[in-house]
């Protein structure tokens, strides 16, 4: 397949670029992180990535793929240290198939030491359905991560079953509302229901909540006012290239 090959070539040349996403508490007004999100640069397009993970999962190209995701991240992430005098955690998201290689841990902590990076600027991102689907699987990386001190956020949380009594036992740092509960806010009653119910889930785990697909101010009200502060979306800013990061957060003090 002519689009397989061309991704198989876009590693190699350099053709992948991440974009960051700012992660707010509106409470502080400060910046939190951000997620990473990956683009490729083909030509003068920059192809979104529901144009090509798809496709990276079937072939297994994900896998180098990620790995360079995660030390991007992190070779970012240090720059954003210095520059901004304190940590940006940045988010990577991977498919559930990584936490069941046996490397995973080990690359990562490898990554760390070499690149100078402290653990908790970076956040490994998992979808709920993805953890619930490989669950027995997925545990042990999730457990050996939690022990180097890598945090872990559930992606697209109250969309995946997830078993709230393995919840517990989890050694997960995050939870992350999907946006369709957020997008429904200050319209359907029962998408308030839901998100107050992850609120609740998050505090009494002692876990942080964040929501993701926030672009109104009603939205990011109703969120406030529910008890939770960490917000991403539009409303804050799109994904942006690296270097306009530090341009967008001058403007927002
Ligand atoms: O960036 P965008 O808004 O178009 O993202 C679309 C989808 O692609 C999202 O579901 C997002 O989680 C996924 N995605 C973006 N970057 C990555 C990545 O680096 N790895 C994986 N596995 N998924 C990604
Ligand atoms: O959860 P996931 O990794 O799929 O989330 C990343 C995706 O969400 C990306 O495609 C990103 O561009 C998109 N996104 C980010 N902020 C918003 C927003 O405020 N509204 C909507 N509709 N999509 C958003
Ligand atoms: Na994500
Ligand atoms: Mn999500």
């Amino acid at each position: 397949l002519e689009l397989e090959s061309a991704l198989h070539k876009a590693l190699e040349r350099e053709e992948l670029v991440l974009h960051y996403q700012p992660k707010v508490d509106v409470h502080s007004g400060r910046l939190v992180g951000v997620e990473a999100l990956m683009r490729w640069k083909r030509g003068h397009q920059l192809v979104p990535p529901g144009e090509f993970i798809p496709l990276a999962e079937e072939t297994g190209l994900i896998i180098p793929m990620s790995y360079w995701a995660i030390r991007e991240a992190m070779r970012q992430a240090k720059l954003w240290q210095r520059a901004f005098g304190f940590d940006v955690a940045v988010a990577v998201n991977l498919p559930s198939r990584m936490f069941q290689r046996s490397d995973l841990v080990e690359r990562i902590q490898a990554g760390l030491q070499e690149q100078h990076v402290s653990p908790r600027c970076l956040e490994l991102e998992i979808t709920e359905t993805g953890l619930m689907k490989d669950l027995q699987n997925v545990i042990p990386s999730l457990q050996r991560l939690h022990g180097i001190g890598v945090p872990i956020s559930i992606d697209d949380f109250g969309t995946g079953y997830s078993s709230l009594a393995y919840l517990t036992t989890l050694p997960i740092s995050e939870l992350k509302i999907d946006r369709s509960f957020v997008h429904d806010l200050g319209n359907r009653p029962e998408s308030s229901a839901v998100v107050t119910a992850i609120i609740a889930l998050a505090r009494s785990l002692g876990l942080r909540v964040i929501a993701e697909g926030v672009e109104t101010p009603l939205q990011m009200e109703v969120l406030s006012r529910l008890g939770c502060t960490i917000m991403q979306g539009f409303l804050f800013s799109r994904p942006l290239p690296a270097a306009d990061l530090e341009p967008w957060w001058r403007q927002l003090r």
